[in-house]
């Protein structure tokens, strides 16, 4: 393809809306532009990219015995008020209406759409397993996309549905599935963790999250030092045993605390670490009002306590209600004569405290010497508290560290929960009617993209893997005015296209010094110059990652370009 005539509007400085690497320079090498807050166009570059990452899913997927359809992007309402999502999804579903006022989403996945298809078509255990897959743009509404296209508001993305006849067959397609991803990811040359994750309202049990490794990952990896754990902070249990702290308990005194606020201000104030404090937070789990105790070093686990009430919805408190509640508001919480409306929960850690203080539910008052049992009561006591670097690994082996990562992948093992809602049932051997089981299986394929970007990059621009960049090799000829030069530069074009080479020709009548820094942005991995020595039949070759040099003879370079891809 000769640059003369394609549509690559690079820049020299960096967009002020790009925080991220890969957005920065996915934009300033003219592979992307934003139309919209978080809604983006592939320009030629970045379209041939986004095609070989799609194409690594497909040849995994297709390989796994998946089998690619494309659904409509607009799903009506009706599926989703079958699946009863139409009403758990807020604004963050797109919704609109046809000309005859009947309301639609835009895809924002398809469970419902595949259901629906599924339990039409499909009536006898014969027919099971089924694995189907699309790759197509989502869409979902969020409340603050960021960071290019790893968080956008249209991407595009894998998604596949698998229907079996038993959980031992749902667990055969998920471990088919997870190898699959785990080459996908392998191909794309990324450096990532599987790691079990919450299934959140998906239903389900199991469910793992395919996290690239990278400092600008939303998510946090809590993994063990010296196993392959590796579970998403959010779920990741917590496995450090407490020892009773063996002290007697003492008289319970009520203090007056007149300025002091946060767990800090106050554990200072009576001269006590962090940790012989409790703290106390309100939350709303769906219509419960429920106080949520933990100690005072630790933090509440908002999905940890919503798997334990299996909740649709967990908000913090609003301080109106939590002042009509409990007479005061944040700053002086606590578990002791709570009205009986309002649930206490606690982290185990709370069970082996002894003389704490905590909140007296009077602004300006705490409790100390408070012993669980003797001074307040719980309903329960779960783990509901974050884990931490340093605590011991889940699996027994080593301790727990973090890592940031970036979600390319999740699988999950649906079950019933939506072959139930929408009446996708089969005859099985013995001709009894039984209701399909799920997995649902999802790859961002524009966030792997920016990953890899993420990934792959220098102080001049993109450095792509092999086998993932627009093009094999960038001919640039410098000065298409000197006749050997353009002659040189033609005739090679020619050859390379015709051995079946990918090439970008950069044939603009532009300065060296202007294609010599597209060419480092664009980050395709071989460079061949035509240059000075072109009356010679001498061209310049650089790999871009490595920047090793060679001079060739033109005569060779179609060889030598076939074995540096070989
Ligand atoms: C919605 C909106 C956002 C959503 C969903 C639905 C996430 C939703 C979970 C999944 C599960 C799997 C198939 C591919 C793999 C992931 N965000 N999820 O269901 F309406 Cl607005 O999408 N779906």
């Amino acid at each position: 393809m000769k640059q003369s005539q394609m549509l690559v509007p690079t820049l020299k400085e960096i967009p002020a809306d790009a925080e991220i690497k890969s957005h920065q320079l996915l934009v300033r090498a003219g592979y992307i532009r934003q139309i919209a807050s978080g809604i983006y166009s592939y320009l030629p570059l970045g379209r041939r990219v986004l095609k070989k990452v799609e194409d690594i899913v497909r040849e995994e997927m297709d390989k796994a015995g998946a089998h690619e359809m494309l659904m409509s992007a607009l799903q009506p309402a009706e599926l989703w008020e079958e699946s009863g999502r139409w009403h758990t999804y807020g604004s963050e579903l797109m919704r609109l209406h046809d000309r005859h006022d009947r309301e639609f989403a835009l895809g924002a996945t398809h469970e419902e759409v595949t259901t629906s298809l599924v339990r039409d078509a499909v009536k006898s255990y014969k027919r099971l397993p089924l694995m189907v897959y699309q790759i197509q743009n989502k869409f979902r509404d969020e409340k603050r996309p960021r960071f290019g296209l790893l968080r956008g508001r249209e991407f595009l993305m894998k998604d596949a549905y698998s229907f079996n006849e038993s959980a031992e067959s749902l667990d055969q397609s998920y471990e088919t599935m997870f190898k699959a991803y785990s080459n996908v990811f392998t191909r794309c040359g990324l450096d990532f963790r599987a790691v079990i994750a919450d299934s959140g309202q998906m239903g389900g049990k199991d469910t793992h999250e395919f996290m690239v490794l990278s400092e600008v990952g939303e998510d946090v990896i809590a993994y063990s030092d010296t196993s392959d754990y590796a579970a998403n902070i959010e779920m990741a249990p917590v496995a450090a045993e407490y020892q009773a702290s063996g002290e007697t308990p003492k008289e319970l005194e009520k203090v007056e605390t007149p300025d002091q606020k946060t767990m800090q201000e106050v554990a200072d104030f009576l001269g006590h670490e962090l940790s012989k404090g409790l703290k106390s937070i309100m939350f709303k789990v769906d219509e419960q009002y429920v106080m949520v105790v933990t100690r005072g070093d630790h933090e509440v686990n908002d999905v940890k306590l919503k798997n334990l009430y299996d909740a649709r919805m967990v908000e913090m408190a609003s301080e109106e209600d939590t002042r009509r509640l409990l007479g005061t508001g944040f700053g002086s919480l606590g578990p002791v004569n709570v009205p009986e409306e309002v649930e206490v929960v606690a982290d185990y850690a709370v069970e082996k405290v002894a003389n704490v203080s905590c909140g007296a539910n009077e602004s300006g008052y705490h409790f100390t010497n408070v012993n669980p049992g003797r001074d307040f009561k719980v309903k329960d006591y779960a783990d509901l508290r974050f884990i931490e670097e340093g605590d011991p690994s889940p699996d027994g082996q080593g301790k727990i560290k973090f890592a940031r990562g970036i979600e390319v992948g999740h699988v999950f093992k649906l079950g019933e929960f939506y072959a139930e809602k929408m009446g996708a049932s089969f005859l099985d051997d013995q001709g009894k009617a039984k209701t399909m089981t799920m997995g649902s299986y999802g790859i961002g394929v524009s966030r792997t993209l920016a990953a890899i970007v993420e990934q792959y990059n220098d102080d001049r621009g993109i450095t792509w893997p092999k086998n993932l960049a627009p093009y094999q090799v960038h001919l640039l000829s410098l000065n298409p005015k000197k006749e050997e030069q353009k002659e040189l530069a033609d005739d090679l074009y020619e050859q390379l296209q015709a051995a079946g080479i990918e090439v970008l020709y950069d044939d603009r009548k532009e300065r060296a010094g202007v294609k010599f820094a597209d060419s480092d942005l664009f980050g395709i991995p071989l460079r061949i110059t035509v240059g000075k020595r072109a009356g010679e039949n001498i061209v310049e070759v650089k790999a871009r990652q490595t920047g090793e040099q060679d001079e060739v003879e033109s005569a060779s370079i179609i060889e030598y370009v076939k074995n540096w891809y070989k």
